[in-house]
């Protein structure tokens, strides 16, 4: 059983660092928050230099006097018209944004790289400590088979607090599973197979859903990812040996989880 927390501790390189730790679903989150913070930061200097700019140089009323020049008033460095505005200062003005522009976009590239490396970094844990289920996608649903061959159409049961893998793939065409909540997605493409971590940090039930337009009924095309308490869980895997739920609703199921339960004999 592995915590967010040890998670963090295998990790030390970014302990300390600038770069994000913890769960993908962390890592991501800060990505959110620096890239809204500095946004905001960005838009509200321009924006109120913008209106500094338009109020200093707003229309006084003295417009017929400065036709030639010579009662231009205060507003003295105020272009004529068909003048263009050199931006004043010798060019400065320019230098400095282009030089801040720069600095900042460059270290926001260095930085999102550097996290997104960690993220798809090589796994931090034993092969061991990783359960690992197998996802397939088909038109319009998604089959999930467990290391003791158990077969849960619709349904995807984890264990908190413990690294899950999914091995990804499709029967027919382009599908890709995504976990919204828990910043998980994956391609699942026919014939290869995608993998993704993640380690659910609450319980609770999340919803799935199919990220890549794959036919009529591709909007419909959800499963429930159930994150268990621990024991629970448990308790639950040693009751599937490996008889297979259906869902209650859906027709076609009994014949694709018996399409899952053959697949996965001969993939292994
Ligand atoms: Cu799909």
């Amino acid at each position: 059983m592995h915590t967010v927390g040890s998670v963090v501790a295998v990790v030390p390189l970014h302990g300390e660092g600038i770069l994000p730790t913890g769960t993908r679903a962390d890592v991501f989150r800060e990505i959110f928050w620096v890239f809204l913070l500095l946004g905001t930061l960005v838009g509200v200097v321009v924006i109120v230099y913008m209106f500094y700019n338009a109020y200093k140089y707003r229309d006084g009323g003295a417009r017929a006097g400065a036709v030639d020049g010579r009662e231009r008033g205060a507003a003295d460095d105020r272009p004529t018209l068909g003048e263009l505005p050199t931006g004043g200062g010798g060019g400065r003005k320019l230098f400095l944004s282009f030089a801040l522009s720069t600095v900042i976009v460059i270290s926001l590239i260095a930085w999102t790289y550097g996290t997104l490396l960690y993220v798809e970094a090589a796994p931090t844990e034993q092969e061991d400590d990783v359960l690992e289920i197998r996802v397939e996608a088909y038109q319009f649903g998604w089959a999930f088979t467990y290391p003791n061959g158990h077969t849960a159409d619709g349904t995807l049961r984890v264990p908190q607090g413990e690294t899950v893998e999914l091995v990804v793939t499709s029967r027919d065409v382009f599908h890709n599973f995504g976990i919204p909540e828990l910043r998980v997605k994956a391609d699942a493409i026919p014939g290869q197979t995608t993998t993704a971590r993640f380690t659910p940090s609450e319980t609770g039930t999340y919803q799935a859903n199919c990220y890549e337009l794959c036919g009529a009924g591709h909007s419909y095309m959800t499963a429930e990812v159930v994150v268990m308490e621990p024991d629970d869980y448990e308790r639950w895997y040693e009751n599937t040996a490996s008889n297979s739920e259906t869902p209650s609703n859906a027709t076609t199921a009994n014949s694709t989880t018996a399409n899952a339960s053959a697949s996965v004999g001969g993939d292994r």
